[in-house]
């Protein structure tokens, strides 16, 4: 495909609760949607970065930028595109993963809705719904939190992932394992500890957590080897895993023993797919992340998660946890599950009226 157009639009989605992190609260998502447009057909793709570089170090006005001055040229300049070409020709553009994900993702849903393939079954699902959970951020009190639980169990969720961070860890997870006996619980830290927490950590072990997400540095995979010999919860790496090679190593040096994946954090879907493989040959379970999309990346997200070795339920809550108003039809809870939709490409596309709407401006950038 010889790229006509590519639109960057961003869009505001204020959300039903803030969202607390040990890195900040997110009271509203300022979403940057891509959307290519060619002979074709078009396609979309949403960018996953946040408003500030605090979970990586992109942001989305850095991702607007980049992909406006070093990103597209490199594309609208090329006389055949297609989902494969995306990483070639911008591999000369150092990281911005999150950035050329998003173009990648509109590039690879244009191709498949004009080839009429559903992303799902391009990428190898094998099942028709998938299995998801809740993340839920760090709570003004313990009731307060104790609440929300209650709330998500009841809507149907298949397990409940909490963050925490020093202060906010033994003492609330205690009284949630009190109230809610036996759910499937989770935590993530998004790196707010070091080594030198190493015994507090292993306070941890008595909770009967199956997993713990990211307690150190991004780049500290020594760390995380040392912390899985000193605690028995399992080690799930986010923030670590950039590339397939890097979860190879994480895999080969015993810092890990789950895998969340981000086609975002990773570059794209296609990236995603071989961090998949990588996982599965080596019998390391993975999972679906999610970064608080709208319905088009959640869209691409539900797809991504029908592979075999996502055995695990993902981040991929519901629409209404996120947004009182999705941007696509909304994604609705069944039983603890998403359906996938089964349309061409990622099977979703906005709703022209919302979008309009929630919109903060649109850029249009063609061929030079
Ligand atoms: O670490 O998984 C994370 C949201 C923003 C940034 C980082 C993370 C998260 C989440 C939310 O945990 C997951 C979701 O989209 O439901
Ligand atoms: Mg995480």
């Amino acid at each position: 495909m010889k790229l006509a157009e590519v639109e960057l639009r961003r869009v505001r989605m204020p959300m039903v609760t803030p969202f607390r992190t040990s890195f900040g609260t997110q009271a509203s998502r300022d979403v940057l949607l891509v959307k290519v447009v060619t002979p074709d057909g078009e396609g979309w793709g949403e960018c996953v970065a946040l408003d500030e570089p605090v979970y990586s170090s992109e942001y989305v006005e850095g991702a607007h930028h980049v992909l406006r001055t070093h990103l597209l040229p490199r594309l609208l300049d090329a006389p055949d595109v297609t989902a494969t070409s995306v990483g070639p020709l911008l591999r000369a553009v150092k990281g911005h993963r999150m950035a050329k994900a998003a173009v990648e993702a509109a590039v690879l849903d244009a191709e498949l809705r004009a080839g009429g393939v559903s992303l799902a079954r391009y990428l190898g699902g094998v099942r028709g719904a998938v299995d998801v959970g809740v993340s839920i951020g760090i709570a003004a009190s313990v009731g307060q939190l104790l609440d929300s639980i209650e709330g998500y169990l009841a809507d149907g969720y298949r397990r409940v992932k909490l963050k925490i961070e020093p202060g906010w860890d033994v003492e609330p997870l205690t009284q949630v394992r009190r109230r809610f006996g036996d759910i499937a619980l989770w935590v993530d830290a998004n790196a707010a500890y070091t080594l030198a927490d190493v015994d507090h950590l292993a306070r941890l072990d008595e909770l009967g957590l199956q997993l713990l997400e990211q307690p150190l540095p991004e780049d500290d995979l020594a760390g995380h080897a040392e912390l899985a010999q000193r605690i028995t919860t399992p080690i799930c790496l986010d923030e670590s895993i950039t590339s397939a090679g890097s979860a190879a190593e994480a895999i080969a040096r015993g810092a890990c023993a789950v895998v969340n994946v981000k086609a975002g954090r990773v570059g794209g879907y296609l990236e995603a797919l071989r961090i998949h493989d990588v996982c599965a040959a080596r019998s390391v379970p993975v999972w679906c992340g999610g970064m608080l999309e709208t319905g088009i990346g959640r869209a691409a997200n539900v797809a991504l998660a029908t592979l075999p070795n996502f055995t695990l339920p993902g981040d991929i809550s519901a629409s209404d946890r996120y947004y009182a108003t999705d941007l696509t039809e909304p994604f609705v809870l069944h039983d603890g599950r998403l359906r996938v939709p089964d349309g061409p490409g990622i099977g979703v596309a906005p709703l022209p009226d919302v979008l309009s709407r929630l919109t903060t401006s649109v850029e249009r950038i063609g061929p030079s």
